[in-house]
């Protein structure tokens, strides 16, 4: 038995099984009941049942994404412990989920792109031989659903049937994952419709991994969060699959997000000439009413939400939310840079985000909302640190313990998160789900950089912007599972993410501005993060992060002069808008200046870390960019 996609049988026999969907099965006892829809796509049919056949549901449910399929599943949920249900006066139609301690964040080193090559997932990505993981794989997976259900969640990345949107089908033993898939994707059956014999989709495979019968017949008691301790999280991007095993939790779990919007679609995107990249996308109207669209990409736990939802505190400028998390990119007929957000909600990090913080993204989720390993409120509602400034004096903390303020650990796990759909957000665009996109006006990278890196800085061209790129570098969140705070290089904030060859990724960049040309939109750096040497962080961020927003826009507009350096353009200290702010001119000066041995040290650091990416593949461009780098620098005095 093979479930390769490559594999699907013959016609005939496809439609054989596509019958048998149709139809409750009776004959035979072992085979699963099934809730199929009037019209299934042959080779999705027998997928499925290949599936079916491996890992031995009980039963088969096709999701149609329905609001009565959603009650019943979050109710399923409650009755099974899975699942709280929030005071509905304060959060209605919401729910608290608390995971396993040991399932709580992506795991990067679980993480495997099965390319034929082992060169082809380059120096990055764990790499397999895609037979030899799928032999390994199979067995964990043969009777990894017994005794429970199997749902058939067809989803698009993108508005359904739009130009630029991809679909898939997520079969998972998880109901948690069907209703966060719900919220995350469009699912359900006008998706189903959309696949036809010559649809391109991309199957996606998820077990948690914890069969409720063991190889004896023996039942299992269920637990409220299944998962299993061995994890693999395993893309096979020539043939466009996804097969993820033991977690339930985000990015691992919820296989449209990281494993198809970025790890296949990276590579699809390679393969047609677009962009696959994890990036929020605003639309930015100025004072003078002319509208933009910018696309910024930030590490995990980096302040994407929060850019995505900015309120500028600068009088007549307006943000609008497109997207938080990840941006497909495709020059349009004009020729220009055209960008959807594939996602249809947020699945925000809840530290940290709060009224003071991000207003907007607390309206957004005042109902019709998850919340994973957040602290439980006396009233019912949920909290985390940061939410509001004092916490409340008794909570249960995100693994249900008793928790008050004087309590050593915090109440909400670092990576809580929220899971709650765009539309509900109180400054969406109301071009995000425009299935054209929009034209993008400028890009913009920034990670968690505690030093060295400027507020803000203009790349001086497109192969110096890849350069800026692919030379970022920040500090590890709690996103993923392993040490926090740790400074290292995340190209393009896709370490984890590039589905091929990093170099490669490089190079496709560097393609993509050859087939731009002039309408390649400038590209910027920023860092909201910068400390000062008591570990404070010397610029305020959030709100007041609209007038690096300015900057860049009176750029585009040429407005604002830039004093040009070997780093790029930096802010003349009279042009930079720091009125009613707490930042002193110092300060300023330190935000926007250039420290010549910081950044010689920088330049030693990013040839070695080139240096690790294979140089048979590593673009000459960019180590042309490192040499400017520094002959620049030298000539600076000091
Ligand atoms: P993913 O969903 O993991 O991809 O993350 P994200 O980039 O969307 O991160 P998010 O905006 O949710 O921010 C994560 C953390 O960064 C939160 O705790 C925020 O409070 C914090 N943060 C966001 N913007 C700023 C800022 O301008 N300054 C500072 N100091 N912290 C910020
Ligand atoms: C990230 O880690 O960048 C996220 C959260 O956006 S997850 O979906 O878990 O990957
Ligand atoms: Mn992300």
């Amino acid at each position: 038995m093979s479930i390769l996609k490559s594999s699907v049988p013959e016609p005939r026999t496809a439609k054989k099984a596509a019958k048998a969907a149709l139809r409750l099965v009776d004959a035979d006892e072992t085979a699963p009941t099934t809730t199929a829809p009037l019209r299934i796509d042959a080779g999705i049919a027998a997928w499925v049942f290949d599936v079916a056949a491996i890992t031995q549901p009980d039963e088969i449910v096709w999701c149609d994404g329905s609001t009565a399929e959603w009650d019943q599943l979050t109710k399923l949920m409650i009755s099974q412990g899975t699942l709280i249900r929030l005071n509905p006066e304060w959060r209605p139609n919401s729910f608290l989920a608390r995971s396993d301690p040991a399932d709580v964040a992506r795991v990067e080193d679980r993480t495997f792109i099965c390319s034929a090559e082992e060169i082809d997932a380059g120096a990055t990505n764990n790499w397999r031989e895609p037979g030899s993981m799928k032999a390994e794989l199979l067995p964990l997976f043969e009777g990894s659903m017994r005794g429970r259900t199997m749902y058939v969640v067809p989803f698009s990345m993108g508005p359904v049937g739009g130009a630029l949107s991809q679909v898939g089908v997520q079969l998972t033993d998880s109901p948690y994952v069907v209703v966060s898939m719900a919220l995350m994707t469009r699912i359900g059956t006008p998706v189903l419709n959309l696949i036809t014999d010559d649809t391109e989709w991309v199957p996606a495979l998820h077990s948690v991994g914890f069969p409720l019968i063991d190889d004896a017949g023996n039942r299992i008691d269920d637990v409220s969060w299944p998962h299993n301790p061995k994890k693999y999280i395993a893309h096979f991007p020539e043939t466009r699959e996804i097969w993820s095993f033991g977690s339930g939790y985000g990015g691992n779990a919820l296989l449209g997000k990281k494993c198809f919007a970025l790890r296949i679609a990276s590579v699809m995107a390679r393969d047609e000439g677009w962009m696959a990249e994890h990036m929020l996308l605003i639309k930015v109207t100025s004072p003078e009413q002319r509208v933009y669209h910018l696309a910024a990409a930030f590490p995990s736990a980096c302040g994407k939400t929060n850019l995505a939802m900015l309120k500028p505190t600068i009088p007549g400028w307006k943000v609008e939310t497109i997207g938080d998390d990840i941006a497909w990119m495709r020059p349009g007929p004009d020729g220009k840079l055209r960008a959807i957000n594939p996602e249809r909600g947020f699945f925000g990090v809840a530290p940290g985000t709060g009224i003071v913080t991000n207003q907007t993204a607390v309206d957004t989720m005042w109902g019709n909302t998850i919340f994973t390993n957040v602290a439980l409120r006396d009233d019912g509602d949920v909290w985390w640190e940061g939410l509001t400034p004092n916490p409340p004096a008794h909570l249960l903390d995100w693994q249900g313990n008793d928790w008050t303020p004087d309590s050593k650990t915090p109440a909400a796990h670092p990576n809580a998160r929220f899971t709650v759909t765009a539309d509900q957000c109180p400054s969406i665009a109301d071009e995000w789900d425009d299935p054209a996109g929009v034209v993008i006006d400028a890009i913009i990278f920034g990670g968690r950089r505690p030093s060295t890196v400027p507020l803000v800085a203009q790349a001086k061209s497109w192969s110096h912007g890849v350069f800026v790129g692919a030379t970022m570098a920040s500090e590890t969140t709690a996103a993923a599972t392993g040490a926090v705070g740790q400074l290292r290089h995340d190209p393009f904030a896709m370490l984890p993410f590039v589905g091929y060859n990093m170099a490669d990724y490089f190079q496709h960049w560097l393609d993509m501005g050859e087939t731009l040309g002039s309408d390649a939109p400038p590209i910027f750096q920023v860092n909201w993060f910068r400390k000062d040497e008591n570990g404070k962080f010397m610029w305020p961020g959030f709100a007041e992060n609209s007038r690096v927003v300015e900057w860049i826009i009176r750029r585009l507009e040429g407005e604002v002069a830039a004093r040009q350096t070997p780093i790029g353009g930096l802010p003349l200290m009279h042009e930079f808008n720091i009125e009613r702010l707490d930042v002193t001119e110092d300060d300023l000066q330190t935000l926007v200046g250039l420290d010549k041995q910081a950044w010689l040290a920088e330049a030693d650091e990013t040839e070695q870390y080139f240096g690790t990416l294979g140089d048979d593949r590593m673009p000459e461009a960019l180590y042309a960019e490192l040499t400017k780098l520094r002959a620049g620098l030298a000539k600076l005095p000091g």
